[in-house]
């Protein structure tokens, strides 16, 4: 059994709940917020045998788009420094896939 964590962008994150429950796939959503840029973006947490986790990540792939946009990151804004856009790519997805020892529900 294995847990995917997948940090993807708020954008994407309705139409890919909705892939995971058209597909019967159990996943927990939360609000994150990335080190980098400070903005918010979504984490899925999905727990599925492992025959099925080349299957959710297929879904994965297949619902959050790459983007690049124009940033200026927080952390110039907090230095004072003059604030000098930058040109970032901004996944897809990253995706964690740790082992599950154990799955319970009570
Ligand atoms: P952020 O940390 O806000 O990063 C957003 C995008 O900014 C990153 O996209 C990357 O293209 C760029 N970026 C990050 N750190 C940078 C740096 N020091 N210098 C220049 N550009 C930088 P992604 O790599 O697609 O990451 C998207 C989000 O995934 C991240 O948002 C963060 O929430 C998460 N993430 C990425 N790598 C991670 C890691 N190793 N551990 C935990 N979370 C991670």
């Amino acid at each position: 059994m294995k847990m995917i964590m997948a940090i993807v962008q708020s954008k994407d994150a309705g139409k890919l709940r909705d892939a995971f429950i058209d597909n019967n796939i159990g996943a927990t959503k939360l609000s994150s917020t990335g080190g980098f840029l400070r903005e918010g973006n979504t984490t899925y947490m999905v727990v599925v045998e492992d025959d099925r986790v080349d299957e959710v990540l297929e879904i994965i792939k297949h619902n959050a788009k790459s983007r690049e946009q124009y940033m200026t990151p927080a952390a110039q804004i907090d230095n004072g420094s003059s604030a000098i856009p930058i040109n970032v790519q901004i996944g897809g997805a990253t995706v964690f896939i740790l082992p599950v020892e154990k799955f319970l529900q009570f």
